[in-house]
């Protein structure tokens, strides 16, 4: 799988009907400053098509890009960003919860992306939780594996395993983007 050709489409925060209009989506979701915006940009071949923040909590909506003229990827608020106000928190939980139950939206797979350097949260177990009562395919990406050695890079493959049942895991670096075309085969196939 290639990626040839994407573009922003828009950002959305509540119902809308982007959501529901057929188009298949791959959604990305994890804690705040994880990496999913960097890795939409990886996986895309752009530097800067999805925002990405020095500082955690940058993305607030949920933004559509429209890919190979057939798909969205779909980059969700990250949860958990602590220095938020609990206003702020509380608003982006919602957008996350609404997307993955209320919003008719399917995705097609939902990328769970983790922090292979701090390993499995109580944030992210919650949403292992919820990606399995709500009944979506999902995988998780252990994404910046260059802050670690190979061997902590395996512990941390073999906790996120344990905490998420019989899902695919795979060990990723959006800032080298080693391995880039086996992770577009094994999240489009
Ligand atoms: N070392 C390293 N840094 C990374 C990697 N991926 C992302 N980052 C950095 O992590 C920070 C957060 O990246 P984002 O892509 O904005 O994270 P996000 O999950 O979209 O964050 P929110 O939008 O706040 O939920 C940025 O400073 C990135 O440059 C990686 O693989 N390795
Ligand atoms: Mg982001």
């Amino acid at each position: 799988m290639e990626i040839t050709r994407s573009q922003f489409v828009k950002g959305i925060r509540g119902t809308d009907a982007i959501t529901d209009d057929g188009v298949p989506q791959y959604a990305f979701v994890g804690r705040s400053n994880v990496g999913k915006s960097s890795l939409i940009n990886a996986l895309t071949d752009r530097s800067d098509m999805a925002r990405v923040g020095k500082k955690p909590g940058k993305t607030t909506e949920i933004n559509f890009f429209f890919v190979n003229n057939a798909f969205y990827l779909v980059d969700l608020p990250g949860y958990g960003y602590a220095r938020a106000t609990p206003q702020e928190r509380a608003k982006l939980k919602k957008l996350i919860m609404w997307y993955l139950t209320y919003s008719g939206a399917k995705p097609k797979k939902v990328i769970l992306v983790v922090d292979s350097k701090v390993g499995v949260t109580d944030f992210d177990r919650d949403m292992i939780m919820i990606l399995t009562e709500e009944k979506h395919s999902f995988m998780i990406v252990a994404n910046k594996v260059d802050k670690i050695t190979q061997k902590e890079a395996a512990a941390s493959i073999v906790e996120m395993r344990e905490a998420a049942g019989d899902v695919t895991v795979v060990p990723f670096s959006s800032r080298t983007r080693k391995n880039l075309p086996q992770l577009l085969d094994i999240i489009f196939s």
